[in-house]
């Protein structure tokens, strides 16, 4: 299965439609997005995505995330907005996404052994690490490309266990 992971897409109009085409384009059975949206009206610039992917299109709320009611009325149309955590399983992986899980959280939840697959954002930096009790841990960067001026997403493979970062 091919779960594309997004993160601090941050209102970015045009690579928010980029990345919709791309994902549209790769096959890919679910889309997490690891938060911060921002404004409730970014459900329009997802909303291209095939139907197939809106079926298992799951988010967690970034930090800044202000007006999360709005956020759920309108973007929750498409996407199941879980809150704070998404804590489940595809195709028999054991998922882990949230927001902001600081380093020192991420290795804790990595060595206990409850999940094979761990995914955050927030530091618009990018991390595809295998550790070495073979749990994946990714990072997708930022789908807005400020900080950084890489515009990125992945796509995680969960039969290799592997992630591909597609780069805009
Ligand atoms: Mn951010």
């Amino acid at each position: 299965m091919k779960i594309a992971v997004i993160s601090d897409s941050h209102d970015h109009k045009k690579n928010i439609l980029k990345a919709v085409s791309k994902i549209n384009k790769k096959n890919v059975d679910a889309l997490i997005h690891c938060g911060d949206y921002i404004s409730a009206f970014v459900v329009r610039w997802f909303d291209g995505l095939n139907e197939n992917i809106k079926e298992r299109f799951f988010g967690v709320y970034g930090n800044n995330d202000g007006d999360r009611v709005f956020l759920k009325q309108n973007l929750g149309q498409i996407c199941d907005l879980v809150g704070m955590e998404l804590i489940s399983e595809f195709d028999g992986k054991k998922i882990f996404a949230a927001h902001m899980p600081n380093q020192e959280t991420v290795d804790a939840i990595a060595s206990s052994g409850k999940f094979d697959i761990i995914l955050f954002g927030h530091t618009h930096a990018l991390m595809n690490k295998r550790y070495e009790n073979g749990v994946l841990v990714v990072n997708p960067g930022e789908l807005c490309g400020y900080l950084t001026g890489r515009a990125t997403f992945a796509i995680v493979d969960t039969n290799k266990m592997q992630a591909e970062i597609i780069e805009l």
